[in-house]
């Protein structure tokens, strides 16, 4: 059964990192309504649930996606770009290592998990104000021997990769070309984001096909319905207002073995 892995809402979340919106009042109570609906959708699709302990020292470890890039044959942990999110990685390695062999990106490289898009063997990974090209070639050399491609994609005016875009079906991607240039994309089938909800592109796709957007993105939900696609809407507001998406708060694993 495929995991997902998951750490629950910090009582510090407030304090999280913010790039691109202003600070706003954060509910954490809501938060973390919002994020157990999140772990039963993701229960109810198929996967078990692990979540790790939470820590209330890390305002930002509920978006766990960015400590690490989990493939079958390796678990690559991440160093993240914010400096005040670096500790979160410890407590994803200590579990991973049950399951995989895991490699860390070292000095002065920085990976996040969010820039990292994989579509089967292929990998594009985000060139951003957190990923730089050292963590990116680290990255290439840890995976390429296994016969996976990675390719750099430059973002900007966004957080990371998958804020811009995502996969959410076989050959279609959800993509907000303002974001960055989608001419490397251009092999999948593209479905632009609504113009009026720019953060739309982040979506989750899982093993079931079935594909969580967030709620307030109607337009965009009603574009991937007509293009066939099984929407699952959650509310994620006060998540949001952290800058997480709904990709950022798990990290799904095909199996624990593998
Ligand atoms: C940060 O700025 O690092 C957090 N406040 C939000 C991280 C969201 N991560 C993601 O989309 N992968």
């Amino acid at each position: 059964m495929p995991i997902a892995l998951t750490r629950p809402v910090s009582a510090a979340m407030a304090n999280c990192e913010l790039t691109h919106l202003e600070r706003q009042p954060i509910n954490i109570e809501i938060a973390r309504q919002q994020h157990r609906v999140y772990e039963e959708c993701l229960a109810s699709h198929g996967y078990t649930v692990v979540r790790l302990h939470g820590s209330d020292d890390l305002p930002d470890s509920v978006f766990i996606e960015d400590t690490a890039i989990v493939l079958d044959e390796v678990a690559i942990i991440t160093l993240p770009g914010a400096v005040s999110r670096r500790a979160e990685i410890h407590a994803v390695a200590e579990y991973l290592a049950k399951y995989r062999r895991v490699v860390s990106i070292q000095e002065p490289g920085t990976l996040d998990g969010g820039d990292v898009l994989r579509i089967g063997a292929n990998l594009y990974v985000g060139i951003s104000q957190r990923t730089n090209t050292s963590g990116f070639e680290q990255l290439v050399h840890a995976i390429s021997p296994f016969g996976y491609s990675v390719s750099p994609v430059n973002v900007r005016g966004c957080l990371h990769l998958k804020s811009a875009v995502t996969q959410v079906a076989e050959d279609i991607l959800l993509i907000n070309r303002e974001w960055l240039d989608g001419q490397i994309f251009e092999p999948y089938h593209l479905l632009d984001i609504h113009a009026a909800e720019p953060f739309a592109a982040n979506a989750l796709k899982m093993k079931d096909g079935a594909v969580i957007v967030a709620a307030m993105y109607s337009r965009t939900a009603s574009k991937l319905q007509a293009a066939g696609i099984r929407v699952v809407p959650i509310d994620v507001t006060e998540l949001a207002k952290a800058e997480g998406g709904v990709t950022c708060c798990s990290l799904l694993i095909d199996s624990a073995g593998g």
